[in-house]
């Protein structure tokens, strides 16, 4: 999955795509390097971010998602609003990523089960000005588990298909480094949910913190490959990243590696 953040502020590409035209270009070059998916935001969730109203989020969006979809781009839609959603699915998105997991707007769950559609439902606690207050945990694995539990039984309470939804836990959201190496570390624990499950590292600064402090965001690439490779080998099913080339390849290694070498 290919991120496109038409927004001014996200952490690593925020500014650089807000243009529709460039950020249509992102879109067409990352589907063309071999994404499956195009994940198109226009709010950013950024640690300290505030909320995007919808209307604007969708004038950001819009444009972006009409374009992808007309040149026969998959493309999902990362928003947390439900009339967002639906307008994006009318422009022809074919999957919803919300972060908030239906948290943040109780009409999200009605959205997913109308449309039918694949929905990505992250581990999520709080908004992002608020976030870092809430990341406290006994038991990260166990506590983040059963928290996206609790979410699959609301949503398919609702109407959500369990076939349809995909589940995250979330790097980085209400979580500090130590908790997402943890998460990484038992993919296990949330291959116990049932549903495939997509992970988003890409850049983010856990990865810097690693490192080297100070490393910007581009370049934690390489940090973000192997950790795509891992979480591949892991049996990740989805990768949410920046830099699609070199997550290709090294997702391309983990199935060579788990195949003996022979297609996947
Ligand atoms: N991270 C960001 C935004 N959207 N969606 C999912 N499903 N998982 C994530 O980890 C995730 C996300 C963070 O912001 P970015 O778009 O600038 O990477």
């Amino acid at each position: 999955m290919g991120i496109v953040n038409v927004t001014p502020d996200s952490f690593s590409d925020g500014g650089l795509y807000l243009a529709t035209d460039r950020a249509i270009k992102r879109g067409l070059d990352m589907a063309a390097a071999g994404s499956d998916i195009v994940d198109v935001g226009g709010e950013s969730t950024r640690p300290g971010a505030s909320r995007v109203p919808g209307e604007e989020e969708k004038r950001r969006v819009l444009p972006v998602v009409r374009a992808l979809a007309a040149a026969g781009v998959a493309v999902s839609i990362d928003t947390m609003h439900a009339d967002v959603a639906e307008a994006a699915l009318d422009a022809g998105a074919c999957a919803i990523n919300d972060v908030s997991g239906g948290l943040a707007d109780p009409d999200m769950s009605r959205c997913a089960a109308d449309s039918g559609v694949p929905y990505i439902a992250m581990h999520w606690r709080a908004p992002s000005d608020e976030m870092y207050r809430h990341a406290a945990y006994y038991d990260v694995v166990a506590e983040v588990a059963a928290e996206l539990e609790r979410r699959l039984d609301a949503l398919v309470g609702a109407g959500v298909s369990f076939e349809q939804i995909i589940v995250d836990p979330g790097l980085g959201f209400a979580k500090n480094a130590g908790h997402n190496w943890q998460l990484l570390a038992r993919l296990d624990a949330l291959h116990a949910l049932g549903r495939p499950i997509l992970i988003g590292a890409s850049r983010k600064s856990f990865l810097g913190r690693l490192i080297g402090e100070g490393s910007p965001p581009r370049h934690r690439d390489d940090a973000t490959a192997a950790v795509s490779a891992l979480a591949a080998a892991a049996g990740a099913y989805c990768v949410r990243v920046h830099n699609v080339a070199p997550t290709l390849d090294a997702v391309r290694v983990a199935a060579a590696w788990a195949h003996g070498g022979s297609a996947p």
